[in-house]
């Protein structure tokens, strides 16, 4: 965190250090985003999109090697190893510094800096905290536009707020004298790093242009950075959506669910209920930050401005209200092109079309037998253009949170849902939570499942054990019935053929109905050794196309596979070593001996 004094300096020192051609402060206006998008247009590195179907609309290609975030490359630099835990990559920071001020040095050579002054979280917000992005890349600059509250009245509000969290990223690339630039500039992927100076409260990209690695507001600041100011100032930043959802009776309750990356937070947090009378609005879709009032409450902000969404499997059957986000002024990355430059990707209704421009930029038929769209393929866009955007969602104080979801992708083992005994117990949950890996990750094991504590394995800017202890001592501040209750969702149950017992998407409105009315305390359920689950009857399947037994299987708990499950927690609580919380291994303990109790009753 610098002040505010210290901008021009360090803007100056950063510039002094990259070499930059010139420096440019960015405003943050229309005009100035239509202009950096027509010079991209120029260049070649932006496509502009069918003025009729897709309109104020553009395409960006990466390159192949640039497409995700890169998780080896992300590191923690605090000033002890210690600090860091067994999950985040460590290096010393001075190490850290000098490796990249030797990468950094010249790296913006005929370049222009952009400097982006950007709010995270509404104006107003007592958690709002400015970040200053210098990057080379003018494609960041404009997602950047998209994502948070860019420009001038950032800088007036600096000087109310009087600190930022610097934030330099460059893609390294430096364009000498006459050489020709690159139409997705990026450095080799074993010059790139993701650095993060948590004591520092500073972030230092270099080497990628894409996503979570450039957008320096999102995952760096909002979610590694926040999360150890949230841990010393007793608040928590959570890679979490927010939602609202509303009964047929008009009561509207809040309810934030933390998934994996491309695990279904966007096409949960813009849902369309397939039951009657009920309706969801959205408050964000990626990232929560969250603080407890002095009613012993916990209240929700959404950080950002924009989504940066999974465009693969989005279409008008899974995700109407993304589709209509995005009729207009997005950024598309690395989808396919129709021919008449409108976007597609593998999901996205309609027939596959004869022809396609590929998101390699090479011709496509159906019988190349490749996907035409990159599976981490994006877009861009503002909040505001989603229809189900609730009034509410910059209400600088927050939302009233009654329910937080965690899941992932579990084919097996976890059932469809179920409800924490306590605050604690449902901390147990969230830091057992696994998930098979997804393509946002750029990763060799996709598919395979791994442990993701709250969603946040790739995010805990600390040690993992002291971020399940700062759960652990938000619960303490207050007391069970005052805190929101807590539950494990799972839409990605196989049955023995491979398929998904569960129809997901909009029908998930039906399980949001239930943890409605248990927080109203009206909808049944049975006390089971996991936690409490719905009875059959309480979760409303009318009109369902549901299999034959199905539902009995997602409302099942095969002891033997739990308490599989239960060895497998325990080695994993053994790589977090002595920082565990205490009150999480009681926990584990309490589920293992209920679930010998539960096999002794049924023998
Ligand atoms: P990030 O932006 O990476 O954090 O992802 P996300 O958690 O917002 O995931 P998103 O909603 O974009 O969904 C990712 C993928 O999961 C898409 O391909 C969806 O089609 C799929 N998906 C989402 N919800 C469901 C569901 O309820 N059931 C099934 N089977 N798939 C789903
Ligand atoms: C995720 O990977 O969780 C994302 C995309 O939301 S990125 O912004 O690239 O991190
Ligand atoms: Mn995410």
């Amino acid at each position: 965190m610098y002040k505010k004094e210290e901008l021009k300096d360090w803007v100056q020192e950063m510039a002094e250090l990259c070499e930059p051609k010139e420096i440019y402060w960015c405003d943050g206006t229309d005009e100035e985003y239509n202009n950096l998008m027509a010079m991209l247009v120029e260049e070649k590195k932006a496509v502009p999109l069918n003025e009729v179907k897709r309109p104020g609309s553009f395409a960006f290609f990466s390159d192949p090697s640039d497409v995700a975030r890169i998780e080896d490359r992300t590191f923690i630099a605090s000033l002890h190893k210690e600090d860091a835990g067994p999950t985040n990559n460590w290096i010393d920071p001075v190490e850290l510094k000098e490796k990249m001020i030797k990468l950094y040095r010249g790296s913006m050579r005929g370049r222009t800096m952009y400097v982006i002054p950007f709010m995270m979280g509404p104006f107003g917000s007592p958690l709002s905290k400015i970040g200053i992005e210098l990057t080379d890349s003018a494609y960041v600059t404009c997602n950047m536009k998209l994502m948070t509250r860019m420009g001038r009245d950032v800088l007036k509000e600096l000087e109310a707020k009087n600190e930022f969290i610097p934030c330099l990223h460059s893609v390294g690339y430096p364009l000498e004298e006459g050489q020709e630039d690159l139409l997705w500039p990026a450095a080799p992927l074993e010059d790139k790093y993701i650095s993060h100076f948590p004591e520092e409260r500073l972030i230092w990209s270099y080497g990628s242009g894409y996503g979570g690695n450039a957008l320096l507001g999102k995952k760096c600041l909002a979610l590694r950075i926040a999360s150890v100011i949230a841990r010393d100032e007793m608040w928590m930043a959570e890679h979490m959506l927010i939602l609202k959802v509303t009964s047929p009776q008009g009561l509207s309750k809040y309810m934030l669910a933390a998934f994996p990356s491309a695990c279904g937070k966007t096409n949960l947090a813009m849902l369309v209920p397939t039951i009657p009378g009920w309706t969801v609005e959205t408050i964000g879709d990626d990232i929560a930050w969250l603080w407890m009032k002095d009613d012993g409450r916990l209240y929700a902000i959404n950080p950002e401005a924009g989504f940066f969404g999974v465009a693969k499997g989005t279409s008008f059957r899974s995700n109407p209200n993304a589709m209509m986000s995005i009729r207009k002024n997005t950024i598309f990355t690395n989808v396919a092109l129709t021919d008449d430059h409108d976007v597609w990707w593998e999901g996205i209704d309609g027939p596959v079309p004869e022809h396609l421009m590929d998101w390699k930029k090479e011709d496509w038929t159906p019988s190349k037998n490749m996907p035409a769209a990159h599976p981490n393929c994006r877009f861009t866009v503002k909040a505001d253009q989603c229809p189900v955007i609730a009034p509410e969602w910059e209400n600088p104080e927050g939302v009233l949170v009654s329910a937080i979801l965690v899941g992932g992708r579990r084919p097996t083992t976890i059932p469809l849902i179920h409800e924490a005994l306590s605050w604690n117990h449902g901390v147990f949950m969230g830091s057992m939570m696994g998930s098979e890996i997804t393509a946002a990750i750029l990763s060799k094991n996709i598919g395979q499942v791994r442990r993701d504590p709250f969603a946040m394995l790739p995010f805990i800017g600390y040690h993992v054990g002291d971020y399940l202890k700062h759960w652990i001592d938000m619960g303490k501040r207050s007391n069970d019935a005052l805190l929101p209750k807590i539950y494990y969702v799972n839409w990605f149950r196989k049955d023995e053929a491979g398929d998904y017992l569960w129809p997901g998407f909009g029908h998930n409105s039906r399980v949001l109905k239930w943890i409605f009315e248990r927080t109203e305390g009206i909808a049944p359920a049975n006390l089971t050794p996991i936690g409490y689950l719905p009875t059959e009857e309480s979760i409303d399947v009318r009109g369902l196309p549901l299999k034959h037994g199905a539902l009995q299987e997602l409302l099942s708990i095969d002891t033997y596979a739990w308490l599989d499950e239960v060895k497998s927690i325990e080695s994993y609580y053994q790589t977090i070593g002595n920082k565990l919380p205490k009150a999480l291994k009681m926990e584990l303990e309490k589920l293992t001996s209920r679930l010998h109790y539960e096999n002794l009753n049924q023998e």
